[in-house]
């Protein structure tokens, strides 16, 4: 067919990651038919390289009916764009229809992630899940939902910047070349707050600190990306709070240090929530490993239960609201901070509490897009069997009966 024909010849071309310098530049010159011709390649590239690792998965989720959903939208999106490839760039109306046709990507997209981690559970309902699905499952939601990131920073970007949005005076788009960590840390603070008081009628405080706040300025990043990974490590940070003081009248503070060094802009979060055994920190950032109840349940559990419950959802108008989430906030906060080059780091004490750093690169040439492509290496990693430990592991020995072996 001719559509799979055309993914497969874009799956040949590789992605261009762009750094936040590039996004800026492209911004601040705000060419409307420079941008439209560019994303025209881009878009189908990026869409094409998902839609192909789409193939390499497990039949079992393949057949699950909100994986096929996904993967129509993606279809769809997909003609969408192409529809524009022989269409004249210095046609007003030909630009005027394509803000639309992004617009309506933007939306048909909204619910990609609730949708696919649907997915993921109707597998798990019918087939069961082990530890080698799972590990397929987590190598692909991760380049699936950076691969979605970074197709929504280009499509908003374009929107922000030629729509009828109105736009934040300081801002090139969603950029701000003078972004205010301190802002970005209060207002993820207060939503946090919000939400924790909402639930266990108490929160705990918070002290920030500057190690040189004149040094802050001049950072050039996406506020919108940090307040989404900062509002998701409140959200831990307080409910393990709230949790291991129960009977407490006063809760120890959360604390925010911020510091900018030549390459790293670094903000970490400390709490006093009595921490997460070493062991167990990894699977902070699994999407199958999620103790979160799922969403369609009824009981009265607090919605900050399980690492991450509820996510904020900035519709397209700036307007905010709450949704139940799948328990998948850490990952996609990770996600977030490694998108431009950055990491997000858990360092825990158990009996104590937990650090979480957030990196950021300070500059802008250095914040590059990560992008997932598709090659046989990526096909290999789908096919290959577990890997077998080759160091004893004595943690083992509590899942299975220890047995003798007479061969
Ligand atoms: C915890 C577990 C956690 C995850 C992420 C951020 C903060 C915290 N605190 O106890």
């Amino acid at each position: 067919c001719l559509l799979h024909h055309a993914r497969h010849l874009h799956s040949k071309y590789v992605p261009v990651p762009l750094s936040m310098q590039q996004y800026l530049e492209f911004g601040q010159k705000k060419c409307e038919k420079k941008s439209f011709q560019f994303l025209n390649d881009e878009i189908p590239i990026r869409l094409a390289h998902i839609m192909r690792e789409f193939e390499d998965l497990p039949k079992e989720l393949l057949t699950m009916k909100s994986v096929k959903l996904v993967r129509s939208w993606y279809d769809l999106s997909f003609k969408e764009v192409q529809s524009f490839a022989e269409k004249d760039p210095d046609d007003t109306k030909v630009l005027a229809e394509f803000s639309v046709a992004i617009q309506n990507i933007l939306n048909r997209h909204s619910y990609v992630v609730e949708t696919m981690a649907q997915g993921v559970i109707e597998m798990e309902d019918t087939y069961g899940m082990d530890d080698k699905i799972s590990e397929r499952i987590q190598y692909f939601l991760d380049r699936f939902y950076m691969n979605r990131i970074s197709i929504r920073m280009l499509l908003t970007q374009h929107a922000a910047l030629f729509g009828n949005i109105t736009n934040h005076p300081r801002r090139i788009g969603h950029i701000d070349p003078n972004c205010d960590v301190i802002e970005c840390v209060s207002n993820a603070f207060k939503a946090a707050r919000q939400i924790c008081e909402h639930y266990h009628m108490q929160a705990p405080e918070l002290d920030v600190i500057t190690a040189d706040g004149s040094k802050l300025s001049n950072f050039v990043y996406v506020p919108g990306h940090i307040e989404h990974i900062l509002f998701e490590v409140f959200k831990n940070a307080m409910r393990a709070v709230v949790e291991y003081h129960r009977d407490k009248l006063e809760l120890p503070k959360l604390q925010i240090i911020v510091a900018k060094g030549k390459q790293d802009l670094t903000i970490k979060l400390s709490d006093q929530g009595g921490g997460v055994p070493y062991q167990d920190q990894d699977k902070l950032f699994q999407y199958m490993y999620s103790t979160a109840p799922r969403p369609q349940y009824t009981g009265q559990e607090s919605p900050l239960a399980g690492y991450m419950d509820i996510d904020r959802v900035t519709h397209d108008n700036g307007s905010r609201s709450f949704r139940a989430g799948y328990g998948y906030g850490l990952p996609l906060s990770r996600l977030y901070a490694r998108y431009f080059q950055g990491d997000l780091v858990v360092s825990s004490m158990e009996g104590h509490g937990t650090d979480v750093y957030l990196y950021l690169k300070v500059n802008s040439s250095e914040a590059n897009e990560c992008l997932p492509i598709y090659n046989t290496t990526t096909s290999r990693m789908y096919e290959a069997e577990k890997v077998v430990s080759d160091w004893s592991s004595s943690t083992n020995w509590n899942q299975s009966i220890r047995t003798y072996s007479t061969t």
